[in-house]
């Protein structure tokens, strides 16, 4: 069969970049980006050019249904039918008995619009209860509480265009370097046009966008709102406001202004930990530039302040007119693919569908009568948001629950609560592509869904564009895509509660859910009435609103002042600077942050089975400030025991001074597939926004303790199914102190543990699970009264694996030595036998690979650098940063530290 290629969109972030599928016999190929597509125009970061290698294998794959027959059996493989039924018959069971509200969905803004859409008819109109919530309540809801509170209707007012029009940036709580790559690439090259635009970073880290800023406000975690309403203190006191658009398009600035009078930079200052004069210099620039535009993500959300701190930041550009033009507005960027087009179908539990609200009598009519149920099946009390939803589930109040497209024993905070939770609850479905996620191991029935590349939808990007997803490949086994599992079980449901009801999802492909979703917009503030496939398919991706009749969607929202609001107009709001809810003390001295890593994504179901994604960052750490490290006598490589009221995890240490002090960092992605704990939020708090009931992922206090581990492993292997090898490591990992995996090169996979004494029985395991046996080409070494054993195996002249367990610093040493020619994967150059002597054997540097479509490491860029090459004529000579340009601020940030600039 002839290669073809499918236009879709890419399943990571919320760019919603355009993608060319290249599938071969119903396999995906390749993957390019689509030069037509307004997000991207063919660019695309190093996640997206790794879709293919991401799809290459089933292994991992969720790929039968999978059901318990009785507590605390294993799972079995059964039909579709029979899984349904049961899950349906249980379902029906419970809401008879124990009422609506004893079931719940937790789903996901990895879903498609069409997908989200019936999850939620299927919740509100069906089982009659709103108990659905989803991820978005970890990610965008402060967003979405503010954007109403504010401006009267949910959704970002500006659009991609505005990057390229804008004088001054203001990058707030966003990684938009790692997190938003492919539109960071356009500002960079804005920026290259207009060298005058000024960019303003707020973060605790210096990470690589707060590098590239002409100010970083390194802010202590958790003051954003303190630094905002300094700002507006000087924009006042300057004179710097806009008087006629506050006079003529908002209300409520008096006791805004009243309140600010406090907020001197010099007391904001005191609260961020910042100087007072750098909050002057950013209110200056923000005030004074033609166009304003602010970046926000899950640094403002994800606090117990986040709703305050997202309005706080709007106040800014309400008060300066610094809206409604090209280049100026609050860019809330979303981070999952489909965070909008949840929102749009109501995807939350204090929401109804197309921007309705639970409390309204005359919206639940007009969704019930749309949805052809009777008016009162749709519950007037609104569902419990993702914390409360699991804390009801551990409380016996809800008994059922549904996952889909997300895994919350991973990206939850509280893990070990989160996990009492499941172990609970009556009846535990999980609907998912993949068969090994943290949350898996607590489903009672296990559905196996199509994946990217595998299903028809839509979904809907930062700036209120909806593209197209595309099927190109078959989805594996007997998986399903997640439209059908939510009809046929859907239509099984409504069988058992409220029998003689005409079918409610009897569609035969995702256009027709699609023209149900938008029929509902009609009229609304998001009206998608002129948007269809047919439009899409003709056209391409459509922003919205997009009434009948009308050619085009509107780029940018509020341009005539006239807001969503009764009114009309927007609203300022006065809320008080509140610290962080965990409070630090002398039991618990750090705030721990958490972040994204440039090349991985959440819990690494999908990045991780790539092993040129480890390379960038291959190995979990828990950073922090060289100071803090030295006051504690903690040294980099060091194994810490982190601990907060809630929990503890191990980790090595790393020193990084773009730290503030006092913070400690770690990347969220880690979970128990690839670390022997669930990771960071093993230890984070559940506390939430009161208004928005987000979780203050971004803040926890904690302790960092040396971890007395003396006995530790190191192995190695070169492997040709590393996903397959992987897999079966991770239930060992759990066992051990501290136990990490990774895929850290193309063909081998690298192990660390530790323990706090010898585990020969663990080890025995683990050697099997690799499969390296003594044999003619292994050489061995053991002491078992140490607990030593070394064993390394050879193919030729090069390493094929390698175990060395042991406590003393020689076995280290030696093996540390070794690992790094088995994963260069060039021949050993000395002699057998000098591979276990630590100071005899040859030695090969180790580097970190900085960029990964043309392959170079640290230590080359670096020594050009050094050498006296400009930025400009490095990236000529090693061509790194040319192809996806991923690495772009990371190596402008190699180039200044040598003193190089462009
Ligand atoms: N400490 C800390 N915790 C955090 C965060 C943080 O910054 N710090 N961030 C939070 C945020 S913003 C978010 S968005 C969440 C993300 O957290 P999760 O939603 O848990 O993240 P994923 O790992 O992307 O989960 C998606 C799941 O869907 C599966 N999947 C992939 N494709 C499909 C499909 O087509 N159908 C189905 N049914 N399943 C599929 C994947 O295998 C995976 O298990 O994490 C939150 N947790
Ligand atoms: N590579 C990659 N990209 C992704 C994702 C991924 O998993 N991997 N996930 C996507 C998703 S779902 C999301 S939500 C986005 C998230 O995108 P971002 O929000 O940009 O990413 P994070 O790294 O979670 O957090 C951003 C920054 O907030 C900082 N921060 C912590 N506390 C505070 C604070 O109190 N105030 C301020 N101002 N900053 C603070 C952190 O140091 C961090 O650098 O990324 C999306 N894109
Ligand atoms: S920026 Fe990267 S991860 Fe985000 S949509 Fe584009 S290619 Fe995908
Ligand atoms: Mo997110």
């Amino acid at each position: 069969m002839a290669k073809t290629e499918t236009r879709s969109t890419c399943c990571y972030c919320g760019v919603g970049c355009g993608v060319l599928i290249e599938s071969e016999n119903g396999r995906i190929t390749g993957v390019r980006g689509d030069p037509d597509h307004p997000a991207n125009y063919g660019r695309l970061c190093s996640k997206g050019l790794h879709l293919a290698a991401s799809a290459a294998s089933d292994s991992g794959r969720a790929l039968f249904p999978e059901m318990r027959m009785d507590r605390g059996t294993a799972r079995r493989r059964v039909g579709w039918a029979p899984a349904l039924d049961a899950a349906a018959d249980r379902f029906a069971d419970i809401i008879r008995r124990h009422g609506p509200d004893a079931v719940a969905f937790y789903a996901s803004g990895q879903l498609l619009t069409e997908d989200y859409y019936l999850f939620n008819k299927l919740a509100k109109g069906v089982a009659g209860t709103n108990n659905i919530d989803t991820n978005s309540r970890l990610c965008m809801s402060s967003a979405v509480t503010a954007y109403k509170m504010a401006f009267g209707a949910d959704g970002p007012p500006t659009c991609y265009q505005d990057l390229e029009s804008a004088g001054c940036v203001l990058f707030a709580g966003s990684n938009m370097a790692y997190a938003h790559p492919v539109l960071f690439r356009r500002l960079e090259d804005a920026r290259r046009d207009w060298p005058d635009a000024r960019w303003i970073v707020v973060d605790p880290r210096r990470t690589d966008t707060a590098a590239m800023a002409d100010l970083h406000l390194q802010i202590q975690p958790g003051t954003d709102v303190a630094l905002f309403h300094g700002m507006l203190h000087h924009l006042v006191w300057e004179g710097l406001i806009d008087e006629s658009y506050i006079a003529a398009h908002a209300e409520g600035f008096d006791a805004l202004k009243r309140m600010v009078r406090d907020y001197t930079p010099k007391m904001a200052a005191e609260i961020c930990g910042v100087r007072a004069e750098d909050i002057v210099t950013a209110a200056e620039w923000f005030g004074r530039s033609p166009a304003s535009l602010s970046l926000y993500c899950m640094g403002l959300n994800q606090s117990s302040q986040g709703t305050a701190k997202n309005l706080a930041l709007i106040n800014l550009h309400l008060a300066t007119g610094q809206i409604g033009r090209p280049g100026a507005g609050p860019f809330s960027l979303t981070g999952q693919p489909n965070a909008m087009g949840g929102r749009e179908v109501g995807g939350m539990a204090t929401m109804l569908a197309a921007h309705r609200d639970i409390a309204n009598p005359e919206h639940r009519r007009e969704v019930a009568a749309h949805w052809g149920v009777p008016e009162n099946r749709l519950s007037p009390r609104p569902g419990l948001p993702a914390v409360e939803m699991f804390e009801a589930l551990a409380k016996g109040d809800i008994k059922a629950v549904w996952i889909v497209c997300t895994n919350p024993a991973h990206s939850m905070p509280d893990l070990p609560r989160v996990r009492e939770a499941l172990g609970r609850a009556e009846l535990v479905v999980v609907q998912d592509a993949f068969a090994n996620t943290d949350t898996a191991a607590f489903a009672d029935i296990l559905l196996p869904a199509a994946s990217w590349g595998e299903k028809e939808g839509t979904v809907t990007n930062s700036e209120r564009r909806v593209s197209r997803v595309r099927a190109a490949a078959q989805p594996p086994g007997e998986a399903r895509a997640d439209g059908w599992i939510a009809a046929e079980f859907g239509r099984r449901l409504a069988a058992r509660l409220h029998p003689g009801e005409a079918d409610h999802f009897a569609y035969v492909h995702a256009g027709q859910v699609f023209d149900e979703h938008r029929a509902l917009t009609v009229g609304r503030d998001l009206d998608m009435g002129g948007l269809d496939y047919a439009l899409l398919d003709e056209k391409g991706p459509q922003q919205w609103p997009l009434p009948a009749g009308q050619a085009a969607g509107q780029a940018r929202r509020y341009e005539d002042g006239v807001f969503a609001t009764d009114s009309g107009r927007a609203r300022f709001h006065a809320i008080d600077y509140q610290p962080p809810a965990d409070k630090i003390s002398a039991h618990y001295p750090f705030r721990l942050i958490s972040g994204r890593l440039r090349d991985q994504w959440h819990g690494m179901s999908r990045t991780g089975r790539v092993p040129g994604l480890f390379a960038h960052s291959p190995e979990p750490e828990l950073r922090m400030h060289p100071e803090d490290a030295e006051r504690r006598n903690l040294r980099d490589g060091d194994l810490v025991r982190v601990a907060s009221k809630r929990g503890h995890l191990a980790l090595p240490l790393k020193t990084d001074a773009d730290l503030a002090r006092g913070c400690v960092f770690i990347a969220m992605h880690w979970c128990r597939q690839f670390l022997n704990s669930g990771g960071g939020n093993e230890v984070a708090a559940s506390a939430v926004d009161g208004l928005s009931f987000q979780p203050e992922l971004k803040h926890a206090a904690v302790k960092v303790e040396k971890a007395e581990l003396p006995w530790r492993v190191l192995a190695a292997l070169r492997h040709p199914d590393l996903p397959a090898l992987q897999a079966r490591l991770a239930p060992l990992l759990g066992e051990m102190a501290y136990a990490a995996v990774s895929l850290a090169a193309p063909d081998a996979l690298l192990l660390r543990a530790a323990d706090a004494s010898p585990r020969p029985e663990w080890l025995a395991r683990l050697l099997a699970e690799l499969a390296l046996t003594p044999g003619p080409d292994t050489l061995e070494y053991r002491d078992e009264r140490r607990g030593v054993l070394k064993r390394v195996a050879w193919r030729g002249d090069s390493l094929r694996g390698l175990v060395f367990a042991g406590g003393g610093h020689t076995e280290r040493e030696a093996g540390e030595r070794l690992l790094q020619w088995l994963l260069g994967g060039e021949p050993w150059p000395g002699a057998k036998l000098a591979a276990f002597a630590p100071r005899q054997g040859p030695e090969r540097k180790q580097d970190r690979l900085v960029c990964q479509c043309k392959q170079v490491g640290e230590a080359a860029i670096r020594a050009e650098l050094e050498r006296g090459l400009s930025l400009t004529a490095l990236k000529a000579e090693l061509g790194c940063g040319t192809v996806c340009g991923s690495c772009g601020p990371e190596l402008a940030r190699l180039a200044a530290d040598c003193g190089q600039l462009a």
